[in-house]
């Protein structure tokens, strides 16, 4: 035993300091506004160190994050990790007015956290009204030193982050549909890492391409930082194979078509082939949309271009284009069958701790509804009918955002006027959530917290509802992933459903696309104290209201407490 404990501590001192603890790695990022100039309209925009997208974090498993954020522009700022566990540094998660105060003009604050068990492809962007429209960048998580993916080693490495391009500014957008009570304008194109492509007027200079040389595997990074729209993706003549999902290795499978909503990410290899085709590639990607409102239909294209041999005789731009052909827009098949091949690896290395008892379950509506519109001080109402605006609920509850921090009222003992511990755990008034609508669709408003106790396991049915109409809502949780255990259409059955939930290799992820007119159930471990936003990832839904938080109070033992504040924590 004592020669055993010898050997422990001797080879310990033995490793390199990063193979046991990571390494910190410092980054600044200076919000600023950046002139880009996209389908011939130049805008003036905030961007993060000057670059549309964001610059690559990259970082190993283990690693410590210091990074800087330094707001030069006139708006308030906070960036969010997502996918990031934060494990007691919910200080650095960064939803607005959830987690901190936003960062001022002038100010700075240092997000300061510790990759812990997870490797893969993740993301930043901004958690503060619209502005993730343009400051979002990819955050890539390496194995540890000398741990190899489970997958054969790629040739290379590119991230592929889909955005949304918009001519006018996007906070004048948000602005003008807050005040009219009706639908935000929407995009005048999807982009690729920022390009919207060939296929749009004044864009073919933007183009992404990528180069490749035959009889290689590629690794694609896939990110959808897109404001509001779910999108399929598919290279022409090409079939990719899906290896990870939200930074969570998956049970690898070959497909054409991808399906990825914003907030999620996707891994797939792209095998190259043998020999060089006379021939280029169009990747397109356009949306998955299943609600009543009008969406931005258009497609964006990069190009796949196989480097040509020295002595070839035709150039790269006399070459045939092939062009993908992409799920209809509203091809909810498809969706499903994708969702449903989703399985997490559940290897030895990587298992899929589910978990297997359920302490508390909950339900909760998801969808869109209506509130009176505040005609003292507005002209015209263009919600759904002209004397309603929209609104979005989780359980009919459209959250307000508090004018505090939550994270700081819960932390510091002043939570009084601030939220209400009291977040019903089924809907207070039960419907046919999927049937006719009822007649009164109006919401109510409120700062409502779900409070759990340290290491609470959670089940969470998340049923969407047909009161504006079914609609796919893409539901993100911070500070945990959790498995998809089951999904379905049409309203949840307590007695039947559960007997189908896959406790064994389920998708774990951060983000799930709850089905149009159907339900998700998802179990995860409250095992990080601190308090969790969890809304819908289209920007849209979540500004009218389609968001709540969870309270996860410390556990007993030194380390299950939440750490305390760092001192340059925004205020207020
Ligand atoms: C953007 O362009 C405007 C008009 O040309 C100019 O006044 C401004 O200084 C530019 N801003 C930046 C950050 O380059
Ligand atoms: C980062 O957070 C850790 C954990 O709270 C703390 O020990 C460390 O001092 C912090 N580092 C900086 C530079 O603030
Ligand atoms: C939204 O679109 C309408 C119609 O094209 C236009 O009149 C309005 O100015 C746009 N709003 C913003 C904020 O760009
Ligand atoms: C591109 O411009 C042409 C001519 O101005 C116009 O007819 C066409 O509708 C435009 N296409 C798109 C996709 O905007
Ligand atoms: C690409 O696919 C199309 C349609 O299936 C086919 O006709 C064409 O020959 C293929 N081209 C190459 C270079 O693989
Ligand atoms: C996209 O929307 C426009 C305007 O609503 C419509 O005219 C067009 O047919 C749609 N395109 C596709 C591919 O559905
Ligand atoms: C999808 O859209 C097409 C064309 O707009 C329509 O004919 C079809 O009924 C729609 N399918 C579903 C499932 O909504
Ligand atoms: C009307 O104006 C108030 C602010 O005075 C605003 O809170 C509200 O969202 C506006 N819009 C509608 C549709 O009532
Ligand atoms: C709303 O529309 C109805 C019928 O179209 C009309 O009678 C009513 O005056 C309108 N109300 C307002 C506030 O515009
Ligand atoms: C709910 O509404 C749907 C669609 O109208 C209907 O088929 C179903 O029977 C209803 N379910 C219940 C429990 O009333
Ligand atoms: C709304 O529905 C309820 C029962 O579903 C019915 O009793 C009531 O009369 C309806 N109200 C209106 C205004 O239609
Ligand atoms: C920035 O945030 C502070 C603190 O919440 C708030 O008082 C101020 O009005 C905000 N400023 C802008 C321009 O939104
Ligand atoms: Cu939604």
């Amino acid at each position: 035993m004592a020669s055993w404990l010898l050997f422990a501590v001797f080879s310990c001192v033995l490793l390199l300091p990063e193979t046991v603890f990571g390494k910190t790695r410092h980054y600044t990022l200076d919000i600023k506004m950046h002139n880009v100039t996209r389908l011939c309209h130049t805008k003036s925009l905030v961007s993060v160190n000057g670059k549309f997208p964001g610059p690559k974090i990259i970082a190993r498993e283990g690693d410590q994050l210091l990074i800087k954020v330094v707001n030069h522009v006139p708006n308030n700022i906070s960036l969010h990790w997502h996918g990031i566990r934060q494990l007691r540094s919910g200080w650095a998660d960064g939803p607005a007015y959830i987690t901190q105060c936003p960062i001022q003009t002038g100010q700075s604050y240092v997000y300061n956290y510790t990759i812990v068990g997870q490797r893969g492809t993740l993301w930043y962007h901004a958690h503060i009204s619209w502005l993730r429209a343009t400051v979002y960048g990819p955050l890539i998580i390496l194995p540890k030193h000398g741990v190899p993916y489970p997958f054969p080693k790629p040739h290379k490495e590119v991230p592929m982050v889909f955005g949304e391009w918009f001519n006018t500014d996007t906070e004048a957008i948000i602005r003008q549909a807050t005040l009219s009570g009706g639908g935000p304008n929407v995009s005048d194109a999807y982009t690729i890492n920022g390009l919207p492509g060939p296929l749009y007027n004044c864009s073919s200079k933007d183009t992404f391409r990528l180069r490749v040389k035959p009889g290689k595997t590629y690794l694609l990074r896939i990110i959808n930082a897109a404001l509001n729209d779910e999108l399929f993706f598919s290279i022409a003549n090409h079939t990719v194979t899906v290896v990870e999902a939200d930074a969570i290795y998956v049970k690898p499978f070959e497909t054409d078509t991808i399906l990825i909503a914003p907030g999620q990410t996707t891994n797939v290899l792209l095998k190259t082939k043998p020999s060089y085709p006379s021939a280029s590639f169009f990747m397109t990607a356009r949306p998955y949309a299943t609600g009543q409102g009008t969406f931005d239909n258009s497609t964006v294209a990069g190009i796949l271009e196989y480097e040509q041999p020295k002595h070839a005789k035709t150039s790269i731009k006399n070459l045939k284009l092939f062009t993908p052909v992409l799920p209809a827009l509203n091809d909810t098949n498809f969706a499903t069958k994708f969702s449903n091949k989703l399985r997490s690896l559940n290897s030895k290395k990587f298992p899929a701790n589910v978990p297997q008892k359920v302490d508390r379950k909950f339900f909760f509506t998801v969808g869109l509804g209506t509130n009176p519109c505040n005609h003292k001080n507005n002209q015209t109402c263009q919600g759904p009918t002209n004397t309603t605006m929209f609104a979005a609920s989780i359980s009919n509850i459209s959250f307000t955002l508090p004018t505090k921090a939550l994270l700081q009222s819960h932390y510091s003992g002043q939570s009084n006027g601030v939220y209400s511990p009291n977040f019903p755990w089924n809907p207070i008034v039960p419907f046919n959530y999927t049937g006719t609508p009822p007649n009164n669709t109006m919401v109510s408003t409120g700062t409502n917290l779900m409070v759990l106790r340290y290491n609470t396991s959670v089940e969470l049915v998340m049923q969407d509802t047909s009161i504006l109409g079914a609609e796919s809502h893409p539901l993100h949780l911070h500070g945990f992933n959790f498995f998809v255990v089951g999904q379905g259409f049409g309203n949840f059955d307590p007695n039947k459903d559960p007997k189908n939930f896959n406790l064994v290799d389920p998708i774990e992820r951060n983000t799930v696309g709850v089905p149009s007119g159907g339900w998700a159930a998802i179990r995860f471990l409250a095992d990080n104290p601190g308090v969790w936003f969890m809304h819908c990832h289209l920007e849209v839904h979540t500004s009218w209201g389609l968001r709540m938080a969870w309270l996860v109070l410390d556990g007993d033992k030194p380390n299950q407490k939440l750490l305390p504040p760092p001192a340059d924590l925004p205020k207020c």
